[in-house]
This record gives C-alpha cells, sequence and structure tokens, in this order.
C-alpha cells in the first residue's frame, strides 16, 4: 500500500506512542495536517505563536519524558520557535521540531520562505535533517526520536520540502529505534559506595536528570540509607522535599555566598543527574572548575561532560535511577562521627533561608504573599510553573516543595515559558493544580496563549507578579549604573480585565490581605484564572530592596 510521506510521518508518530502534538499552522506542511485530522489518537493544539507551541512541546516533555512535538511552518514560524528549540537544548529535553520547507525545485533559488535550517539551527539544535525523499521522511523521525532521546537529550529539528510531503511513499511507518539506557556496573558503584562509606561531609547535588518518580524515590532512599545531605540544581527544587533533614538547598541565583561556603566544605560530591552547569555550580565554584577542592563523582548518561568543568575523579556513564537505584540497595555502613553534625549544617543552609516573614510595602504587594499562600493551599501534587524573573526568587526561597510536586520553569533562563508550560501541563493532568508564577514581562510574552488554554479548557492559575519593570535588569541597573534608570519600565494593562476579554477569570490581589482569599478563590475555580498581583517594585526580589540597592547594599 503506497501513502503519502506526509501520512507515513503521521503513522510513524502513532507508533512512537505521539499523543500530542503542538503546532501553529503554515501551508509549507498542510499534508501533514491533514494527515493528523485522520489520526484522532494524536490531540493537535492549535497554538497562537510557535514560540509558545515550542514551550509546550518542551514542558509536555519535561513531564512525560518523551519527546515533545512542535510543527511550525518554514522561515517566519521556525525562527518564532527558536527559542523553544534553545530551551530544549539548555534544559536536556528531548523534542522534535518539525518544520516546513519550500519545494525541492525552488531549494537553493532564493525562494519565498526559504531558509537554511541548518545554518539557522546548527549550533542551538542537537541534530537538523532535511529529508528530500519521500521514502525516508518516516524512517528519519524514528532516527530523530533515537537521537532527541539517546545520551544529553536535545532537540532535533525536521525540515520538510513542501512537495515531498505530497510525494508517494511505499515505505511502512517506521517503528522505534532502541534507545539504550546506560546503567552503571557492579564494579562501578562498589567504588562509590566506598568512598561514600568513608567520606565524613558528602554532598549529593541532583538535576533534571533524576527528575522521573522512580528516579526521585531512589534518590531519596540513597540520602535515607546512607545519610547524605541532597542539594538539587538550577529550578529542580522539586526533586526532593525540602522539609526533609537531609535537603540542602536550590542550587539557583541569588544564592546567599554562604552556600558555596558551607557546601564547599564538603569533603566528597557526587553529582547524580545534572551537567554542573553556570548557575548549579553558583559560577563553576560547587565543584570548583578546573579542580576542585574534593573528589567528585560525575553520573551522567553522556560521559561528555566528564571533566568538562570540572575534573572528575569517578565518571559513570549511567542514567540516575539505576545507578541510584543499585547504590540504595548496598548495605550502607554506620556513617564516620562528624556525618551527623554535617547534615545539620548543610540542611541549615535551606532552612536559614526558607521561612517567610510578612512585610508591608508603600508600593504594592510584597510577590512573598502570593507565594506563601500557594505554599499553604496548594495540595502535594500541585504543579508549578515559572517564568523567568525575580518573582522566582520568593517560590524558590519559601515555596517548600515536596518531591510529589511538579516544578516546570526554565534552565535557559528564557522569558516565555510559564504560561504555555501551563497550558501543556493542564491538558496532561485535568485533575491537578496547575499554578503558575510570572512576571509582567514575561506574561506578555507568551500570555497570549491563555487564548490556547481557553480554547482548550486547559485549568490554568495564572498568578502575574504586576510590579510595572522588567525587574531583574531594573536590579541589575541599580547595581551597576545607579540612578539609570532606563528601558525597563513597563506600563500594564489591567491583567484582570485582559483575562475576562480572552474568556478567562480575572482576579486581582492588590493588598498582602487578599493573597490567601484571592488564591483560595483562584484555585476553586472551574476554568484557566489570571491574578493581577498589584507587586510592590521596591521589593524587587526575595533578598533585596530598591532602598538597600540605592545604599549599595548587597544583593
Ligand atoms: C526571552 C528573554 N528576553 C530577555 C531576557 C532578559 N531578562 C531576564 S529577566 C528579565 C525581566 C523579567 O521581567 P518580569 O517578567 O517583569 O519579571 P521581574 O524580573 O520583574 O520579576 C529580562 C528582560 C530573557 N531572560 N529572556
Amino acid at each position: 500500500m503506497t501513502r503519502t510521506a506526509a501520512q507515513a510521518l503521521v503513522e510513524t508518530l502513532v507508533r512512537h506512542g505521539a499523543d500530542r502534538v503542538f503546532c501553529v499552522p503554515g501551508e509549507s506542511y498542510l499534508a501533514v495536517l491533514d494527515a493528523l485530522y485522520d489520526h484522532p489518537e494524536i490531540q493537535t493544539i492549535c497554538c497562537r505563536h510557535e514560540g509558545g507551541a515550542g514551550f509546550m512541546a518542551v514542558a509536555d516533555a519535561k513531564i512525560t519524558g518523551r519527546p515533545g512535538i512542535a510543527l511550525v511552518s518554514r522561515a517566519p514560524g521556525a525562527s518564532n520557535a527558536a527559542v523553544a528549540v534553545y530551551t530544549a537544548r539548555e534544559d536536556a529535553v528531548p523534542m522534535l521540531l518539525f518544520v516546513g520547507q519550500v519545494p525541492t525545485t525552488e531549494r537553493g533559488m532564493g525562494a519565498f520562505q526559504e531558509v537554511d535550517y541548518d545554518k539557522l539551527f546548527g549550533t542551538i539544535a542537537k541534530s537538523v535533517i532535511e529529508v528530500t525523499d519521500p521514502e525516508q521522511l518516516a524512517p528519519a523521525t524514528a532516527e530523530a526520536f533515537r537521537v532527541a532521546r539517546t545520551g544529553t537529550p536535545g532537540p532535533v529539528v525536521m525540515a520538510m520540502p513542501e512537495d515531498m510531503l505530497t510525494m508517494q511513499a511505499t515505505t511502512e511507518a517506521a517503528e522505534p529505534l532502541a534507545v539504550g539506557r546506560p546503567a552503571p556496573s557492579d564494579a562501578d558503584v562498589s567504588r562509590v559506595a566506598e568512598r561514600l562509606a568513608q567520606a565524613e561531609r558528602p554532598l549529593l547535588i541532583a538535576g533534571g536528570e533524576a527528575s522521573g518518580p522512580a528516579a526521585r524515590r531512589a534518590l531519596q532512599a540513597v540520602s535515607d540509607a546512607w545519610q547524605v545531605p541532597v542539594a538539587v540544581s538550577f529550578k529542580h527544587q522539586d526533586l526532593f522535599t525540602n522539609a526533609h533533614p537531609h535537603f540542602a538547598g536550590h542550587l539557583g541565583y541569588g544564592m546567599p555566598a554562604s552556600v558555596v561556603e558551607t557546601l564547599g566544605k564538603a569533603d566528597l560530591i557526587v553529582a547524580v543527574g545534572t551537567r554542573l552547569g553556570d548557575v548549579t555550580t553558583q559560577g563553576f565554584r560547587l565543584p570548583k572548575a578546573p579542580k576542585p577542592n574534593q573528589p567528585l563523582i560525575h553520573v551522567y548518561p553522556d560521559k561528555l561532560w566528564f571533566g568538562r568543568r570540572s575534573e572528575t575523579a569517578i565518571g559513570i556513564a549511567s542514567a540516575a535511577a539505576p545507578f541510584l537505584d543499585a547504590l540504595a540497595s548496598r548495605n550502607a555502613p554506620e556513617p564516620p562521627a562528624g556525618r551527623a553534625e554535617w547534615l545539620k549544617r548543610a540542611h541549615a543552609v535551606y532552612a536559614d533561608l526558607a521561612p517567610w516573614k510578612p512585610v508591608s510595602a508603600a508600593d504594592g504587594v510584597s510577590f512573598g504573599h502570593v507565594a506563601a499562600a500557594l505554599a499553604k493551599a496548594l495540595p502535594e501534587d500541585a504543579i508549578l510553573t515559572t517564568d523567568a524573573g525575580n518573582f522566582s526568587s520568593w517560590l524558590h526561597r519559601h515555596f517548600p516543595f515536596r518531591s510529589t510536586n511538579l516544578l516546570l520553569g526554565a534552565a535557559s533562563g528564557s522569558m516565555g515559558l510559564g504560561v504555555p508550560a501551563a497550558v501543556a501541563a493542564a491538558l496532561r493532568f485535568p485533575d491537578r493544580q496547575v499554578a503558575t508564577i510570572v512576571g509582567d514581562g514575561g506574561f506578555l510574552m507568551t500570555g497570549n496563549e491563555l487564548a490556547t488554554a481557553v480554547q482548550y479548557g486547559a485549568r490554568v492559575r495564572l498568578f502575574v507578579s504586576n510590579n510595572g519593570s522588567y525587574g531583574t535588569i531594573r536590579l541589575h541597573q541599580e547595581r551597576h549604573y545607579p540612578g539609570r534608570t532606563i528601558a525597563t519600565d513597563l506600563r500594564n494593562p489591567d491583567f484582570a480585565s485582559l483575562a475576562r476579554a480572552f474568556g478567562a477569570k480575572g482576579l486581582s490581589i492588590r493588598t498582602a490581605a487578599d493573597a490567601e482569599p484571592v488564591v483560595a478563590e483562584a484555585l476553586a475555580s472551574d476554568g484557566p484564572v489570571v491574578v493581577d498581583v498589584a507587586a510592590s517594585l521596591q521589593h524587587i526580589s526575595a533578598f533585596t530592596t530598591l532602598d538597600k540597592l540605592a545604599r549599595g547594599g548587597a544583593r
């Protein structure tokens, strides 16, 4: 039986278990859309901007562990989607971006909306494939799934010339290719067990590759059995229950110097499922690059990262879950005498920062009131999504994440993920609470996807920190160019009215006293909700104020 290449592509997606794709339609890949029409087992979510569609695919991949899929039109659509491709690479998330291309007969002629995707995505995608032979589209798609998931997961861009898509293909839809899931050898685990048994002050740093439910359970089991404190990498604060006495903090932005000082006293670091990036290592100081102050054991599925930043004593090419499982099942000996004291010191890094003290502000509500109200009201399995900006400092500082929560943020630091990630999460989990915190800057970048939430009934709760500023950049201006504020003031719409115009519920938090009742009302609502928070700019982050900055105060 023959089929068009586009039909073979969609059948291949079905065979790979794809059940949802995010798109903005384009004339360049009409044949794929038409093939999707015949496959209702794949839900096609029509978005409002390719950045939003791409971010939804990134978030969906973070949730399911399978490649997130976005389809976009040629050059203009592809350019709009680039931020999500970059984020998928930075966050090591498997993603497939299918892009239309001009007909093969016009390729190289500078045709309308022709672009060389190898060049456009060359440095941000893991791989770029342009398929010109209709017989190859299905097998190339299977290969794209494999590449996106192998080693360091990442984005694969598939360019599809318009005429190729409608040509007949005799090849069957392609079956999934095997993806190796590297596991440690017994000898590897023994070497780690020996070092751990001897260390007085070990520290485990867990990252995003350890975010599946099995890895979370095994992480807890290792920490309990081996009496090891656990710090978590940037934007992965949900991997380990923060209130647990072994939790040693979130290695994100804004951490006081004392964090590196205290945790840097570790005499062994075991990094699992993290690439030990710049933010997590607090500027390549924990562990120190290029030569750490203590032996570093690095466990990651891709050995490319061993020794790349910091000298590695032992590198184990393994996924987090099998390594942690194997380690948890070893008999842990009684730890050395100083261990209990070390656990206390490591937990104090988090515990000293975490308590929230209500503050009053003359120019609005400190966003800490919202974080505190969310902490009080959200159930244990709530999903939180964040955008990039200072408002997130209150969440990271004061929200006591549990390993049953799911936190979706961009380690790439890209603004714009928060709202699309909420839509993707609410579609996956219609019965769980999905709360988003986003700035007024980020909300007007991809908040248009509120329309997508309304259209598909995604129950998102979006809390907008309306401080009238690109606050993060304002903070940097205050530090480096005090009194010379430029291009950071924002004049905003009333986000609650805007929400109503979209067909969502619009609420407002105007005073600190509004925080708890309005959060409760938002969480009790049936459909999508936007809460406009009149946020204080004076309280510019959870760590400082404009007045302190003006006095040359730290942070
Ligand atoms: C796509 C993108 N553009 C620009 C930046 C630079 N940037 C980082 S934070 C920020 C301001 C965020 O403002 P807002 O969303 O209002 O949150 P706030 O910092 O005020 O809490 C900007 C412009 C970025 N990280 N990503």
